[in-house]
């Protein structure tokens, strides 16, 4: 591809609820620019962008792909997110890089969760943003309800740049409210006419063009005087103050088309080389010296010094591990040496490339404002800053969402455990939002991640591309045991049967400590009734079977034992036989002082619309949750609860469907606490049957 110029760039990416038709429309563009001869479809899986098979088998986006189109000597880099909600990490890496967010609402279905979301974050990431209203050649659409929609949830600055010519089946163009000119498409969307404006939208086209110059002059107070005085405005100050405004925020255009037949899409590049922002309309990233730890601005031009962020990382099956960054400053070389200053490490970097869906196109260089890859860094992730040596700089690292919710896995066939492990830690690097963690004490481990959908994708990844199979369930909870009473005990192991015998023997004070201690073991024998070399192996005699738990098999706390009498044999005793007395006065004493079960309580905010609140509480009470507290969140109001751990693990899952995806929540561990009985035989029965197998 053809290198551009920093301000012939447009970084753009496309947003919103799942299947509004953001692949599709990349498609058409793609192909309407001329860089695919044919066009894929998303349900026949032969797409540019969805072309894991992942993806292919599911009909959706999950990953981020970047689709560059050459139009009109400039060069459009279409980042593709997908909108379902377990990959809204790819849609936080993506805007990062963006300099307009592209949002795409179903002229059926109109403003949805998803819809509101994305705007959300591209708030967050202070973007300018845009509307398509797509599918316009489905049954039942309907522009101006949906443009009313987007106003009222949006705000009166979402101003429609084109109206649609027919719609449903009918639905054959757009007019250009700006330039007054029909854009039909023809041969089922391979080419387009330019023809006079039907004369049944005259009228209509005169009104919306009579807003729009409104909302366009309004931008800018020197356009508004002129306006005001009557004088002539211009079609290029038109132009001028439409891309102002639209860089500024204060225009959301709208534009309308059916990604599905191609129609409409050749006017929306056109629109996006006019009126979206290029890297040098955008305010500087700031960064922070390496050297000063001061701010740093990194102007959007080759001639500064060289910066870039990497914002996915992706394993490719040709190449191995690719980097994909956008240069926010100065120039990326092929075969250079640079510097991780997230890291503050240097890396040597072998060839550049251009990426469109799963192809590589090498680069020689890519300039202030472009999106590209490189392959095999050696220590670079996901978020960090490549610069050059000399002027360390370090780019804010991106903000990915904490997983939501866990399973845990085995291996289907044993002996995988190793392959597991490496395959998770690679399908970790490529996903931030993505955690594997050990957890020793149960012996499981447990895969963390945004929702179902999420962790069967992994799941299906390291299928294919380790060959290895797992078992997914509940993750264990670490419930602890522990006592509520106090009594004194004692225990013998006697074994005489011919030979050197066993023998030990020891009296033991059983108390409930504090709670966090853990164990206390405290020796008041005197006179020798329990040998000193003999009391070490009575510690650990008790702390070996606290670690097995006695009544659930769960590790037993915060205890005090206090090793008060015993008794020896000169021959037999032995520190083995002291060790099982004590394990044996131990188990009985646990059962004499009301032993009870403790389970992991976590803290739990959830952020959730105010109608929703109802629900929210209800299920939290089903849950054994306890409400904390309440208080306003934006508009939205939030919930603090404590709840069982025990109970969370599905929790996500639940919120969705409770509130179609519009709340969020998050937890954190508090305390311990206790079981109560009706629960604690269930996990007391189980425990027995899983000793008994
Ligand atoms: N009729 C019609 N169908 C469309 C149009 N655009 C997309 N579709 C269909 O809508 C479905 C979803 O399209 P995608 O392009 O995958 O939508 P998406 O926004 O990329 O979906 P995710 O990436 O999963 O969020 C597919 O069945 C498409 O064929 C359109 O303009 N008209
Ligand atoms: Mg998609």
């Amino acid at each position: 591809m053809k290198q551009y110029a920093t301000e012939d760039i447009r970084n753009i990416c496309l947003v919103g609820h799942g299947g509004s038709g953001k692949t599709s429309f990349l498609e058409a563009a793609l192909y309407s620019s001329g860089a695919i001869d044919r066009m894929g479809r998303v349900d026949e899986g032969n797409t540019t962008s969805d072309h894991d098979p992942e993806e292919i088998k599911r009909s959706i986006s999950i990953a981020t792909s970047l689709g560059p189109c050459e139009w009109k000597d400039r060069k459009l880099n279409f980042i593709d997110t997908p909108g379902y909600f377990d990959f809204v990490g790819e849609v936080k890496g993506a805007m990062r890089v963006a300099d307009m967010a592209l949002i795409f609402a179903c002229a059926v279905s109109g403003v949805e969760v998803g819809t509101e979301k994305v705007w959300g974050y591209a708030e967050e990431n202070n973007l300018p943003k845009g509307f398509v209203i797509n599918k316009m050649d489905r049954e039942n659409a309907n522009f101006e309800r949906v443009l009313e929609q987007l106003r009222n949830t949006f705000g009166s600055n979402v101003a429609p740049f084109q109206i649609p010519i027919g719609a449903e089946n009918n639905f054959a163009g757009v007019v250009d409210l700006l330039t007054k000119t029909a854009f039909y498409s023809v041969d089922g969307g391979k080419k387009v006419e330019e023809r006079e404006v039907p004369e049944d939208l005259v009228e209509k086209m005169e009104q919306y063009r009579g807003a729009l110059i409104e909302s366009i002059v309004e931008t800018d107070d020197e356009l508004l005087m002129k306006y005001l005085e009557g004088e002539t405005i211009s079609d290029e100050e038109i132009d001028r103050g439409a891309r102002l405004g639209t860089l500024t925020g204060k225009l959301c255009p709208v534009f309308c088309l059916s990604s599905l037949r191609n129609i409409g899409v050749r006017s929306l590049l056109h629109g996006a080389i006019r009126f979206f922002p290029a890297p040098t309309d955008r305010p500087n990233p700031v960064g922070k010296s390496l050297k000063t730890g001061e701010p740093v601005e990194l102007p959007a031009s080759p001639s500064a010094p060289f910066s870039a962020q990497v914002f996915k990382t992706m394993a490719d099956p040709y190449v191995g591990k690719l980097s994909l960054f956008r240069v926010f400053s100065g120039v990326f070389k092929s075969d250079s040496q640079i510097y991780n200053a997230t890291k503050e490490t240097p890396e040597r970097v072998g060839q550049l490339f251009t990426v469109r869906g799963k192809n590589q196109e090498p680069a020689s260089e890519l300039v202030a404002g472009d999106i590209g890859a490189v392959a095999k860094l050696q220590s670079t992730g996901t978020g960090d800053t490549l610069c050059e040596k000399d002027n360390a700089v370090v780019l804010p690292g991106i903000v990915f969402p904490d997983p939501v919710m866990s399973l845990a896995v085995e291996p289907k066939s044993k002996g995988d455990e190793e392959k597991i492990g490496t395959s998770f830690s690679r399908l970790q690097e490529e996903d931030p939002t993505f955690v594997v963690t050990r957890d020793p004490e149960m012996k499981q481990t447990v895969i963390s991640g945004m929702g179902d959908m999420h962790l069967d994708v992994i799941v299906g990844r390291i299928a294919k591309k380790f060959g290895v199979e797992v078992n997914l369930s509940t993750p264990k909870v670490a419930y602890r045991e522990t006592i509520r009473g106090s009594t004194r005990i004692e225990g013998k192991h006697k074994k005489q049967s011919g030979g050197k015998g066993q023998f030990g023997h020891v009296w033991i004070e059983m108390e409930p400590s504090e709670p966090g201690v853990g164990f206390e073991f405290v020796d008041k024998i005197f006179g020798g009734s329990v040998p000193r070399q003999y009391i070490p192996a009575v510690e650990k005699g008790i702390r070996e079977t606290m670690e097995d738990g006695v009544i659930a098999g769960c590790k037993v706390v915060d205890v005090k034992v206090t090793l008060v009498d015993g008794s020896y044999h000169n021959v037999d005793s032995s520190e083995m036989a002291f060790k099982i007395a004590a394990s044996l006065a131990f188990k009985k004493g646990f059962m004499a002082c009301r032993p009870i079960l403790l389970e992991p309580i976590v803290n739990v905010e959830v952020i959730v619309p105010e109608e929703y609140m109802g629900d929210i509480i209800g299920d939290l009470n089903k849950k054994r949750g306890r409400i904390m507290g309440m208080e306003p969140h934006g508009s939205f109001q939030m919930v603090r609860a404590q709840a069982p751990q025990a109970e969370m693990f599905k929790y996500a899952t639940d919120l969705r469907s409770m509130t179609q995806g519009r709340a969020s929540f998050t937890t954190t561990p508090a305390h311990y606490e206790e079981v109560p009985a009706n629960v604690a035989e269930t996990i007391i029965a189980a425990a027995a049957k899983k000793d008994e197998e």
